[in-house]
Formats: C-alpha cells, structure tokens, sequence
C-alpha cells in the first residue's frame, strides 16, 4: 500500500520538509483557498503539483474536490456550477491526479464536540459527546424536535451541561462542531447555523439522494473520459445530525451509491473512523463487500460509548479491529495485482491522530498534528510490513 499525508497547503503548519521525514509518499491535498464552485485553474493546480513534485512527493488523490451546497440542495440552475467542476476534473486530470475524493455531507464535514479531550497516559484526542450535541441542537441552535434524535438519558445531561456552561463554553463548542470544515469555506457562528439551516428545511432523505444521484450522472461520465475514480468519503458521525439527513454512513447506502451510477469511477474512501462511530458498521467486512471500488482508504480508530458518544482511539486501538481491516485492504491488492489492474496499489493515510507531545503548540489543522499522526502511519505501516511477509508475493 501506498502511504499518504494530508497536507493543508499554505494553511498548513506542518511543512513538506517535515512530512518527507514521516516516510509518506504521497501527498493528499485541496485548493483550499478557492470557495466552492469556483475551477481550479489550470496554472494552479500545476503549480501545487510542481510544489508538491519539487519537495519529493507524488499527487495522485484530492480531497476534496468540494460539492456546492446547490447541488447538495438541487437549489436553482445548476449548469454552471457541474461546468466549473467538470473543468476542475479535466484540469486535475492533465496535472496527473487520478482519484478524487469528495463528501456528500449537507453543510457540514466531520463533526466534534471537543477538540483536545484527554488521553489517559498524556496528549489529546478529538471526541462527540452525544449530551453536548444534543445541548447544542436543542438550546443553542432551538431545534426541539432533537428531543427525538437522543435518548432520555442523554437529553437529561444536555440540560444540565447547558445550563452550568458559560458563554465561553458554548462558543467552544460551535468552535468545535465547526472545526472539520477545512479551507475556503463558510464557517458559522451558531446564529448563522441556525439560518444556513433553514435552507435545508423540507429536504428529506429521498430528495437528498435524488440531489446525489443527480451529481453523479453529471460527473461519471466524465470522470470515465478523463479517467478520474471518484471516492466518496462516508459521512461522521454516520447518522443524522442537527436534522440533516446524511445518506452515506452504512452498507447499505455504499450499495445504494455504487448502484445509482454504477461505474469503476464511481467509488469510496474506506474511511475506517467515520463509518466506525456507528456500532453496527463492521469496518472490515464493509472493506470486504466493497473491496473492488475502493479507490483510498482513511486509517484511524474510535471508542465508542453506549449511548452515541465516541472518541479517537489509537490507530491500533479502539473498536475496530485494524489488523482484520488491513488485511482485507492488502487481500484486495494482490487480487488487483493478479488482475492485472492499473490501479492496484491502495494509498492510505492515518487520517486524524491525538495531539502528542508539543504538537498542541503548533496549532495545526484540529486532528491534524505532526506526531500523533505519524505515530499512526508507524503502527500501520508495521502492521502492513508483518501482514506482506506473510502473504504470498502476487
Ligand atoms: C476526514 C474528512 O474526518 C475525516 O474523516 O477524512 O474531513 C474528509 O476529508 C472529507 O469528508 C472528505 O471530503
Ligand atoms: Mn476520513
């Protein structure tokens, strides 16, 4: 497997010097500072790709390529907005990249309550309080109907958190619930959550999936043509949050997906934690059932709470059982080779790690510190070592 490093651009504060001593090879990366909808010109993606090229990297993966809320809403005439990504496409296409990762989240992206949670021997980890989600749904954004969404249990301890937190505690908290919105983006305040909302009013899963289904007929057909493999990201956490469907967190919407357009360009980024903040998603057997659309894989661990609430584990700690999920993605691999397939070779990245040692100091991206991080591609990259040894060469 190929080892990848997400990198921030010039809003990271990790530099490339940096990240080419972790041993990656491959960098992950965005326009972050275009906004949504607009092209990725042509002398900017060349200039990334000859940075990147320069510094000793390969760039073969996006993440993302960032879908218009339009389109996630089917809001208007949207021919312009599916020309600029097509042309985005074509202009990653010419500079090399191959897959491109994207997510169908309605308005926001990976989704935390608190951003530095204790670890038990030292250091950080990100991690969902279902009590302060449910507080921020019900009293700061007003959604009563959230009473629904959670257990009795837990919207007890939402009121009782909402009410002994200050001002300064629930500004950290829409921080928080933010913070997995990468780049040139609208960032919200919680009145202007509660607004951007609205717009979402009335949206139910089936249009939702209409809206996706729609995007896909738009752009497989040229992503075929210029012989780019999109790669959904699952949604995180994988359920409804704050009233908004989400319609990628198990098997069976992967199925529903991979069905709606059926194509080798149309497939997924095994994303290990996402889809393993929900008890009944086994991440393994998912990778197994969807091995041959797996076009990149995101590595990283949770521990998960009975009543929703999950944390950041260790790459090899936690629920899911990474060595199984290796092992699957390693097995996929050497069938590819065998195949004969172009696109063999998995890239995986430690997608997120605990903020270790100085690495709070350096304020990178939340869940994207230098030494958590390359503690995760270490473990993995062992796990990886030990499991070829034993599998016979392809
Ligand atoms: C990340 C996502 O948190 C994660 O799992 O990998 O933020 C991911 O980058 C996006 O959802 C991809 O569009
Ligand atoms: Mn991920």
């Amino acid at each position: 497997m190929k080892e990848g490093w997400r990198w921030y651009g010039k809003f990271d504060k990790i530099s490339l010097s940096e990240i080419a001593q972790t041993g990656a090879s491959e960098i992950v990366t965005a326009q972050h500072e275009i906004p949504y909808g607009e092209i990725w010109a042509s002398e900017t993606v060349q200039a990334t790709r000859q940075k990147l090229n320069a510094a000793g990297f390969n760039w073969t993966i996006v993440e993302s390529l960032p879908i218009h809320e339009k389109i996630k809403r089917n809001d208007g005439d949207l021919s312009g907005l599916f020309a600029n990504y097509r042309q985005s496409m074509a202009n990653l296409a010419a500079e090399g990249i191959e897959v491109i990762c994207y997510n169908f989240m309605p308005l926001l992206d990976w989704t935390r309550t608190d951003l530095a949670a204790p670890v038990a021997r030292g250091g950080t980890c990100l991690r969902f309080s279902s009590a302060k989600m449910a507080a921020l749904e019900l009293f700061m954004v007003e959604r009563p109907e959230a009473e629904n969404d959670y257990s009795a249990e837990v919207i007890r301890q939402a009121k009782a958190w909402f009410e002994a937190s200050t001002q300064a505690e629930r500004d950290q908290l829409i921080h928080a619930v933010m913070a997995g919105l990468p780049g040139a983006y609208d960032r919200f305040d919680t009145a202007g959550l509660k607004e951007a909302l609205k717009a979402y009013d009335g949206i139910s899963r089936d249009q939702l999936r209409a809206n996706y289904k729609r995007f896909l007929d738009e752009v497989i057909p040229t992503a075929e043509d210029l012989g780019l493999r999109f790669a959904v990201h699952p949604d995180d956490p994988p359920r409804d949050i704050l009233g908004l469907p989400r319609i990628v967190s198990n098997e069976a919407d992967i199925d529903w997906i991979l069905n709606a357009h059926e194509s080798p360009s149309n497939g997924l980024t095994l994303c290990a934690g996402s889809l393993g903040a929900n008890p009944r998603n086994n991440v393994p057997d998912i990778a197994r059932k969807f091995a041959d659309k797996i076009h990149f894989a995101h590595l990283r661990n949770v521990a998960k709470d009975p009543d929703g609430s999950f944390e950041e584990a260790a790459h090899l700690g936690g629920d899911t059982d990474m060595v199984d999920l290796v092992s699957a993605l390693l097995t996929e691999q050497r069938k590819r080779r065998t195949d004969g397939r172009k696109d063999a070779d998995i890239t995986f990245r430690p997608d997120h790690g605990h903020d270790l040692f100085n690495d709070a100091e350096r304020e990178a991206h939340p869940g994207y510190p230098l030494l958590g991080r390359m503690r995760g591609l270490a473990e993995i990259r062992g796990v990886i070592a030990g499991l070829s040894a034993q599998l016979p060469a392809a």
